[in-house]
């Protein structure tokens, strides 16, 4: 039996080793996707996973759609199941499924292929940390990095793999040297976890935080969500997630001095995402940021962890999950709970009785 959190904080600080060697992984799937981006016309593509997996969908649907230019959307495997005629309107276009899933086994995620393939006929791809799993074997073709496995139920270096996994379809379709914007960030990484980890353990322990809310927008939207559920999963904290500017309609009404605001801010809508985070401040809350654009003052009133605005933006967006993730690590263990072992969760939901009679 090894000590509570043991996997977890392992598997969070293995991640700029975990990435490296998935960067040759990667490499090895250039053909197949440069092949399949050449010889199939996709006109949408559907991301979909569970959990987690679903937060990374929606992170890499609206990536995917914002540098191909082809339209992306996400939705949870559960959906694609039991709602077919509400993903599925109509005419059937040349689309694309991509699954998401660590074990490549719930039963949510596999039962969305063949309602995916009866009702447009298109391709799947997935994306995974096993691959021989039932998911990996019925793709047209897998990404996957089993050196990402986890021993955790929570997951932290599968989900960022299998992130920089889905980075990389948008960098072969859209971009250039691919490998050496990936390859930067490892690196970047270790950075984070050293110069951040002292921070994050300090936010995490801090009892006198009750409540934290996390808020992103556009493509990280999705991972503001997956820090939300860390913090839940591992710790049994109250945590709540929201679309930055939504956070002003309705929620801010909870903000008080025992509250966490996280801003994941994007470049590109800067100013406005800032401007929630100081109103924040403004009525009591304490704020931590997380952005590759600094302001002057802005320690004045905020936690600030600095990501490196030269790694191009297409690839920077993995950056932003390891601080917060050994933040929950340590607010887990602050409150003798097991991080490796989360109340009431396995690994997979396996559904026995999922019949896609919908479909
Ligand atoms: C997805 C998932 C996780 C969740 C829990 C149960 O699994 O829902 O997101 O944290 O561990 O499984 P997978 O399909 O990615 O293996």
């Amino acid at each position: 039996m090894t000590a509570p959190g043991t996997h977890t904080l392992s598997e969070i600080l293995s991640q700029p080793s975990v990435w490296t060697e998935t960067l040759d992984v990667i490499a090895g799937f250039q053909e197949g996707l440069s092949n399949l981006w050449r010889d199939y016309p996709v006109q949408r593509v559907l991301f979909t996973g569970c959990g987690s997996t679903y937060y990374l969908s929606h992170t890499a649907a609206a990536k995917f759609q914002m540098y191909t230019g082809i339209p992306a959307r996400s939705h949870p495997g559960s959906e694609l199941v039991l709602f077919p005629n509400l993903i599925y309107p109509g005419k059937s276009q040349a689309s694309l499924l991509v699954t998401i899933s660590r074990s490549g086994k719930t039963s949510e995620t596999l039962e969305a292929v063949p309602v995916f393939r009866r009702r447009t006929g298109g391709e799947v791809l997935s994306i995974t940390c096993d691959s021989r799993s039932p998911l990996a074997l019925q793709s047209d073709l897998a990404l996957a990095a089993d050196v990402a496995q986890e021993q955790s139920v929570a997951q932290t270096r599968s989900f960022t793999t299998m992130l920089l996994m889905a980075q990389s379809l948008v960098g072969y379709y859209a971009y250039q040297n691919v490998e050496s914007a990936l390859s930067r960030l490892p690196g970047e990484a270790q950075e984070l976890l050293d110069d951040y980890q002292p921070a994050a353990r300090r936010l995490g322990e801090d009892n006198t935080l009750e409540r934290f809310f996390f808020l992103g927008n556009g493509f990280l939207y999705g991972l503001a969500s997956e820090a939300m559920l860390k913090m839940k999963e591992m710790s049994l904290t109250h945590s709540e997630v929201y679309h930055t500017l939504e956070f002003r309609h309705g929620p801010m009404s909870m903000v008080n001095a025992r509250t966490l605001v996280v801003g994941l801010i994007s470049e590109s809508a800067y100013t406005h995402e800032m401007a929630v985070l100081r109103q924040m401040h403004e009525l009591g809350a304490r704020v931590l940021v997380i952005t590759p654009v600094l302001s002057p003052g802005i320690t004045d009133w905020a936690e600030v962890v600095e990501l490196n605005a030269s790694v191009p933006a297409w690839a920077r967006s993995v950056l932003y999950l390891p601080v917060l993730q050994l933040m929950a690590y340590y607010r887990a263990i602050s409150k003798n709970l097991d991080p490796d072992r989360p109340a009431n969760l396995d690994a997979v939901v396996h559904l026995d009785d999922l019949v896609s009679d919908a479909a």
